[in-house]
């Protein structure tokens, strides 16, 4: 019986252990452009079996956030550099997060001040934040405009090449799709947000057709074995909302399974809150089934809430991954704290967004706090 700390083949990725550091969005990142104090953060973490980058944006247009990154632009690929060298020369491994915020974003983050893009002109009831006077400020998402089916064409070539620009220019071992959280993908597979009439909206197999030609397209430039997808099926993040989610997802993975993807990973419940929700029902095991009965032969990685004690039962049911998030914030050395059954620092929420060092790069190493 494998444990937690034993290493796993993911796609083509060689992992140490099964234990992932989950995407984080951190807000440090002015201008879009990765810094070295991320570097920093990112190498005293490079003991998890995996590394997954904070939500990382694709263009300008994916962007809904203030001073989050971007994978664009000379300097914000040359800020990642730094970052992929920093965790490789601390012996880690390291994917990105491909990030399209669709319509969760705000008409002064959009080029020339326009509206977000989205699936259908449906406002998102949910906030963004912006920096103004230095502070950052919650405000409502902006009025999305629907995108042209013209333009999507132009959306799916731009995860393309951020994908090429991940393992070709800036060295990341891979990326991870941003399929979750009621963002641009998962805007298109929920017919909360989805009331398009062409062939990307209405019946199942057209809400995830968008969703499956942009894997598709990252799958030909950069292989399946070294390209992720994280999907949340009832999710309550930025009002994403679908009727039936059971079908759609299972649609969606027995789809994914002909790619032969290095992982899925998947948000049971809601993001980073319970992971039981009476109000959404969902059958993991069976999700997971439909994948395997349809020949996915992809890690599986499960996501929220875990602590050792549920993440080496998770392992013993069959999950190949557990992704850990808040738990990695404070603690650098997580992997060891768990393998030694050491307490565990507690992250503070008053840092986790925006900021410089403090909350991000000071949180101690369990060795230091008893030496
Ligand atoms: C927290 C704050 C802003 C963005 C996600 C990228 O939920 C995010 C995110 C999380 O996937």
């Amino acid at each position: 019986m494998p444990s937690l700390f034993d290493p796993v083949q993911a796609g083509d990725l060689q992992l140490a252990n099964r234990i992932v550091m989950a995407p984080l969005t951190r807000n440090r990142a002015p201008d879009a452009i990765p810094t070295p104090l991320m570097a920093e953060y990112y190498a005293q973490r490079a003991t998890a079996g995996l590394l997954i980058t904070e939500a990382t944006a694709i263009s300008h247009q994916a962007q809904g956030y203030a001073d989050v990154p971007g994978l664009y632009g000379t300097e914000q690929l040359d800020g990642w550099k730094r970052v992929t060298g920093a965790v490789h020369d601390a012996g880690g491994k390291i994917v990105v997060q491909l990030w399209h915020v669709g319509r969760v974003s705000h008409n002064e983050l959009q080029p020339g001040g326009g509206k977000p893009v989205a699936p259908s002109a449906i406002t998102a009831r949910t906030k963004t934040v912006l920096i103004k006077d230095g502070a950052p400020v919650f405000v409502p998402t902006s009025e999305p405009r629907a995108l042209d089916a013209e333009e999507l064409p132009e959306i799916v070539h731009t995860y393309r090449a951020a994908a090429l620009n991940a393992v070709e220019t800036t060295g990341f071992d891979g990326v991870e799709i941003h399929g979750a959280n009621g963002y641009l993908l998962d805007q298109f597979l929920k017919n909360g947000s989805n009331q398009r009439t062409d062939d990307y909206g209405g019946p199942i197999r057209n809400r995830a057709r968008l969703l499956l030609e942009v894997t598709r397209a990252i799958v030909d430039a950069i292989g399946g074995g070294r390209t992720g997808i994280r999907l949340s099926p009832v999710t309550l993040a930025n009002d994403a909302f679908d009727s039936d989610p059971q079908p759609l997802f299972e649609h969606v993975v027995k789809q994914l399974a002909r790619l032969d993807l290095a992982y899925l990973h998947i948000i049971e419940g809601a993001t980073g809150g319970a992971r039981d929700l009476p109000e959404r029902p969902f059958d993991y095991a069976a999700l997971k089934a439909a994948y395997r009965a349809a020949g996915g032969k992809g890690a599986w990685m499960v996501n929220n809430g875990y602590d050792k004690a549920m993440a080496e039962q998770a392992v013993k049911d069959g999950a190949d991954l557990v992704a850990f998030g808040k738990p990695f914030i404070a603690n650098p050395d997580l992997v060891q704290r768990l393998r030694s059954n050491a307490p565990l620092n507690q992250p503070d929420p008053a840092t986790f967004y925006g900021g410089g060092a403090e909350g991000y790069t000071d949180y101690p190493d369990h060795e230091e706090l008893v030496n």
